[in-house]
């Protein structure tokens, strides 16, 4: 299917997959910084993306349009029914990244929906019921350990502690949010929780950000279920010493903890399916060459296909973390910085995605999220299911070379397109 070109094969011209294509690129010039890409609430060139995807939304003949008290962007467009008792399809993604990022993760899931609206009102037409679409804001948890922090605000899962988690300088959540303009106040936050029983459901289109899609030549995919997380920031502490004069048996290195850590974590996710580990973030604070470090950071981020195997992974870590200390002489912190169940597609909207994609003449290939979404989040609200889109490049994600082609966008929209005609 890769190599027929959709006009060779559907006798259409990509040209949603290519406007799609050019709205990613044009954000990504916008990231100047890697921060301001990062976070929604760090810089005015942030706010830019938001106003942005605005801009762009008021372009797509949305009749509702704004940044709520949270930085997510939000567009309505209503159905043929009064929009006070009209039900909506919710959908979106995030448009927050990861640093050194590339330019579909969240985006993709923003713009297919926004393209589905565009061709709606430059048709004319209206649906039975309204279509939101939202881009989430704070999905990565980048600057701040929260993650789903928008999409949360929706669920009504905002944690008002978390106004005052601060960042890397210490800024805090709230102050972040008020040099952005937004409120920053708790009151404006809990307000955004939605009425589930106004909408039909939650759909999220987004790239694979992995390789099976790519492997098995096929642009569309259907998840079945997005794996379950566990996240921590730890510190294992030893003793600095000399590392010229300190005799190798006497040492209280807390780098050497943490990389034992780090290979078990990898051999015992290694050994066990459906069932990941990884530490991203290192760091000796003002370690110097020739000092043993006496501290060592670090993060952790668990996942499996279910509950049951991620806190299996989680007890084996903590317990080899507690024998690797009392090995060494060394103490440790594990703050849990976020938990996420996994979330199991709900069957109807995942029938409606096999549906839409069997129209297209696309084969159904059902496969599990490794990458967690805003959906994990809406879950706890709303039934939903995601729609994959093969990544190129092996599907490599958070990483500059994250790559779609114009085509798989093409199909993308299409295939939202062809949900739509299956919601009412
Ligand atoms: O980490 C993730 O799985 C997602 O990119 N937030
Ligand atoms: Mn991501
Ligand atoms: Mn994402
Ligand atoms: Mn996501």
């Amino acid at each position: 299917i890769a190599e027929i070109r959709l006009n060779d094969r559907f006798g259409i011209e990509p040209h949603l997959g290519q406007q799609l294509w050019d709205w990613a690129e044009s954000l990504a010039m916008h990231s100047d910084d890697d921060d301001h890409l990062t976070c929604t609430y760090a810089t005015p060139a942030h706010t830019t993306v938001a106003e942005q995807l605005m801009l762009w939304m008021d372009d797509c003949g949305f009749d509702e349009v704004g940044r709520d008290a949270v930085g997510n962007v939000v567009g309505v467009y209503h159905g043929t029914a009064a929009p006070a008792d009209a039900q909506r399809l919710l959908t979106g993604s995030h448009y927050d990244t990861v640093r050194r990022a590339g330019r579909f993760d969240g985006r993709l899931g923003i713009f297919v929906p926004m393209l589905a609206v565009r061709e709606l009102h430059r048709a004319g037409r209206r649906l039975p019921f309204g279509i939101e679409v939202v881009g989430f804001a704070e999905e990565e948890g980048q600057r701040f350990p929260a993650t789903f922090l928008a999409s949360s605000a929706l669920t009504g899962g905002f944690d008002p502690a978390w106004l005052d988690q601060q960042d890397a300088n210490g800024v805090s959540l709230r102050d972040a949010m008020r040099n952005a303009g937004l409120p920053g106040k708790v009151a404006a936050i809990t307000g955004l929780t939605r009425d589930r029983s106004r909408y039909l459901g939650f759909v999220e289109v987004h790239i694979e950000q992995g390789p099976v899609l790519d492997s098995l030549d096929l642009p569309l995919g259907i998840v079945t279920s997005i794996n379950g997380s566990r996240r921590y920031t730890g510190e294992i502490i030893g003793l600095a010493s000399h590392a010229g004069t300190t005799p190798m048996g006497q040492r209280r290195d807390a780098a050497a903890g943490v990389a034992e850590l780090i290979l078990f974590a990898e051999q015992r996710a290694a050994s066990t399916p459906d069932v990941v580990a990884t530490v991203g973030m290192l760091e000796v604070p003002s370690g110097s060459i020739n000092v043993i470090p006496g501290r060592c950071r670090f993060s952790l981020d668990l996942r499996a296909t279910t509950d049951a195997a991620r806190d299996a992974l989680d007890v084996d870590v903590h317990h080899q973390l507690d024998a690797i200390c009392q090995r060494r002489g060394l103490t440790y912190q594990l703050k849990p910085t976020m938990a996420a169940s996994a979330a199991p597609s709900d069957p109807e909207w995942q029938a409606r995605w096999e549906a839409a994609v069997t129209t297209l003449g696309l084969p159904v290939h059902r496969l599990p999220s490794g990458a967690g979404h805003d959906a994990m989040k809406i879950h706890e609200l709303l039934p939903q299911a995601m729609l994959f889109v093969r990544g190129g490049n092996g599907g490599i994600s958070h990483n500059p070379l994250e790559s779609v082609t114009v085509d798989d966008a093409e199909l993308a929209v299409r295939a939202f397109e062809a949900l739509l005609a299956r919601c009412h």
